[in-house]
């Protein structure tokens, strides 16, 4: 396969995978501080890896220009969006690391959501983990990005939104 065309040759397969059942699915939704952020992130396990699709609304904004923010992402290892005082969503705990990695190599390490206009869609691969293994975790949003260096979360700042990952029979209609 010429490399060049591969998203363009595979397009019909990557479509009919998110079309069809999702293993798994989280429901997103902000903290206190964050009530606008709702969404969903889907996990579809394909042979290569899981195909993790994100869509997520009310995402805050600075003043433009340069407005824009990336929040960093990941799977932690807690089973639920629980607050203590003062720590939103603790009850999610660190970062989801069944083999003992550093960071950003945590199995539940993932690509950051970049905001436009406060929504993100992000649909990437990972082969870190399969659909089954997360069942039970949970997904965070953090206030600002992963440098992908710092130990032991990247520096990626508040957890701004929670969700927990269910087992789920779903479509795309
Ligand atoms: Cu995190
Ligand atoms: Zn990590």
């Amino acid at each position: 396969m010429n490399s060049s065309s591969f998203c363009v040759s595979s397009k019909p397969d990557f479509l009919s995978i998110l079309c069809g059942r999702a293993q798994a699915t989280a429901v997103i939704a902000g903290s206190k501080a964050y009530p606008a952020i709702s969404g969903t992130v889907g996990f579809y396990q394909t042979k290569r890896g899981v195909i993790i699709c994100a869509e997520i609304k009310g995402l805050p904004q600075n003043a433009p220009p340069c407005h824009e923010r990336i929040f960093g992402f990941h799977i932690h290892k807690g089973t639920d969006c629980g607050s203590s005082m003062g720590d939103p969503f603790s009850d999610a705990m660190s970062h989801y690391d069944p083999n003992n990695c550093a960071h950003p190599y945590h199995a539940g390490d993932l690509p950051p959501l970049f905001g436009s206009n406060g929504y993100a869609f992000s649909i990437f691969l990972t082969n870190r983990f399969s659909a089954e293994e997360v069942i039970g975790k949970t997904v965070i949003i953090h206030d600002h990005p992963d440098d992908y260096t710092t130990q032991p979360s990247g520096n990626s700042g508040t957890k701004i939104a929670c969700g927990v990952i269910r087992r789920v029979t779903a479509s795309c209609r």
